[in-house]
């Protein structure tokens, strides 16, 4: 019932891959149609193919604003090919059928990337034969396949090479893919110019368009459905473009997790590692090798660490495996660049946990993760950009009589580095580069100073730097931190109460660095 495919047209910006894809056509005696650059660059690699222009008597004019806008192209992909009457009008009028479009669209978005590109420049790229060709096949994909990008070509050759024909479930597939792919594609163009008219960073009106990735147990509790939808731009080292290479599948709490256990740990040079409940951090650290981040990561509070989540920004070495399968941890899922030979023997054969555990290869990281975040409210949603800014110590500013020496120095931009990724009100202890005492998402500050003193204990507590994610309102969490044997404090600064808090400290003999900025993760 499907018709074997003998003509194709052929109209691409990206040619990556065309040459394959139209040699492997021609093989099973497909007849190819293209148009200008797309034949010069076929003919240039030896494959045979007919002229739009000269099939349809009319030439490419205006710069190629009108090549394929011909009704001899559209009624030879849109007719039907089971109506007397339609077969009848191409016979009247000389057309030919298509069976199948490959088309790939003028690149506007990667246009509109380049910030110095001109409005009269953008709107060149803006594509419309392409679109109506994608359409009018994906319209007639009883008869027509229609294949709008490159990484389709694979399993189309394949249906080609085994039955001359494609099955209508692909084409079915393929013209979903191609209405998503040109509405998107509008989208970019109404985002761009929307943006643009304003002046403003935010488009005046957004456009939001994601693709189901995959459809999760359930949600945060199993009474909720839930699913897992990515951004089609986005290309960056991610969770959400991760690899899953062993375990059970992932649920929605572990995407949430692992994703914050990858931001942690993707800013260090050194080898990091985050142990990750309830997305805060209940250990991280540096190191001068995976395993040790990683041991030291799960000192930071073991009884928590029990059923956690792990970021590395590291491939996973034996090592650190055995370290990791030999203990008693128990590890629900590890995100990291990837896991030697040794490393994933190990994880998979080793551990009590084995069978369930969850990894996930993210690849080379990016030290940045991406631009906007967004949240929703009902009715609404808020968009602002990501907590990316990079600390600069130069800015900071000692406040307290004594300094804080070199070494502590250090100890202070270790502990400022994890307090943005720890809920609000967030207080970390830190020591050794290493979380020993983590207070998260108490409404009052001195409440989160209580926890991480209690979560460290006397003797870790002692001898630790102490972070905070925004000011102190009041003076009252300084003696508590002077009681523990806290050696030094950072947090931004800013209250209307700093004399107090600076008076305590300076009191306390406790140095104090104001970092300017604060990190807020409500
Ligand atoms: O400028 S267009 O909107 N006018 C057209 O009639 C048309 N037909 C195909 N752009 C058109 N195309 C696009 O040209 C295709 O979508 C494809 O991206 C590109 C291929 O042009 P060439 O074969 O000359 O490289």
């Amino acid at each position: 019932d499907s018709p074997e495919v003998k003509r194709a047209l052929i109209s691409v910006s990206n040619k990556l891959g065309i040459v394959d894809f139209a040699t492997g056509l021609v093989e099973k005696g497909v007849e190819i149609y293209s148009t200008g650059g797309t034949r010069r660059h076929l003919e240039q690699a030896g494959v045979k193919v007919l002229d739009v222009s000269e099939y349809t008597k009319f030439p490419e004019m205006m710069d190629g604003r009108v090549k394929t806008l011909h009704p001899k192209i559209f009624a030879g992909i849109l007719a039907r090919r089971n109506r007397a009457d339609d077969m009848e009008s191409m016979s009247d009028h000389d057309i030919v059928p298509f069976d199948m479009v490959v088309v790939n669209l003028y690149p506007f978005a990667a246009t509109i990337a380049n910030p110095n590109v001109l409005v009269h420049e953008a709107i060149e790229q803006i594509d419309i034969g392409g679109p109506s060709l994608i359409r009018a096949a994906a319209k007639n994909s009883d008869y027509v396949t229609v294949v709008s990008n490159p990484y389709q070509y694979a399993e189309v050759l394949d249906e080609i090479n085994t039955s001359g024909t494609t099955s209508v479930g692909l084409r079915r597939r393929l013209m979903a893919q191609a209405f998503q792919h040109t509405a998107n594609y509008d989208l970019t163009i109404a985002d761009y110019f929307s943006g643009q008219t304003e002046g403003e960073t935010f488009p005046a009106t957004m456009t939001v368009v994601l693709n189901r990735q995959s459809v999760l147990r359930y949600g945060e509790n199993s009474h909720q459905s839930a699913a897992l939808y990515s951004s089609e731009n986005n290309r960056e080292a991610s969770l959400v473009n991760s690899r899953q290479i062993h375990g059970k599948a992932l649920s929605y709490n572990n995407l949430l997790d692992l994703d914050a256990a990858l931001n942690i740990v993707r800013g260090f040079d050194k080898a990091a590692c985050s142990v990750i409940k309830h997305n805060n951090p209940c250990g991280a650290a540096i190191g001068d090798s995976l395993k040790e981040a990683c041991q030291k990561g799960f000192a930071g509070d073991p009884v928590s660490a029990f059923g956690s989540v792990v970021g590395m920004n590291q491939i996973v070495d034996g090592d650190t495996a055995s370290y990791l399968a030999e203990g008693d941890l128990f590890v629900e899922a590890i995100v990291a660049p990837g896991f030697d030979d040794d490393a994933l023997e190990i994880l998979v054969t080793k551990p009590k946990w084995k069978k369930n555990v969850r990894l996930l290869k993210v690849g080379e990281l990016d030290p940045q993760r991406g631009s906007w975040e967004m949240r929703q409210l009902v009715g609404g949603v808020l968009v602002q950009d990501a907590d990316v800014l990079i600390d600069d110590p130069e800015t900071w500013k000692v406040v307290t009589d004594v300094e804080p020496d070199e070494s502590l120095m250090e100890e202070l931009a270790f502990g400022w580095s994890m307090v943005r990724y720890v809920k609000s009100n967030a207080i970390t202890l830190s020591k050794d580069c290493a979380l020993v005492g983590v207070g998260a998402g108490q409404m009052s500050r001195v409440d989160s100073v209580r926890i991480a003193i209690r979560k460290a204990g006397e003797e870790r507590a002692q001898g630790s730097v102490l972070a905070s994610d925004a000011f102190f309102p009041f003076a009252d969490s300084i003696p508590l931190a002077a009681e523990a044997g806290v050696s030094a404090i950072i947090q931004p600064g800013g209250s209307m109460r700093d004399q107090e808090v600076i008076d305590a400290c300076n009191e306390h003999g406790i140095p104090m660095v104001f970092a300017g900025k604060r990190h807020f993760r409500h």
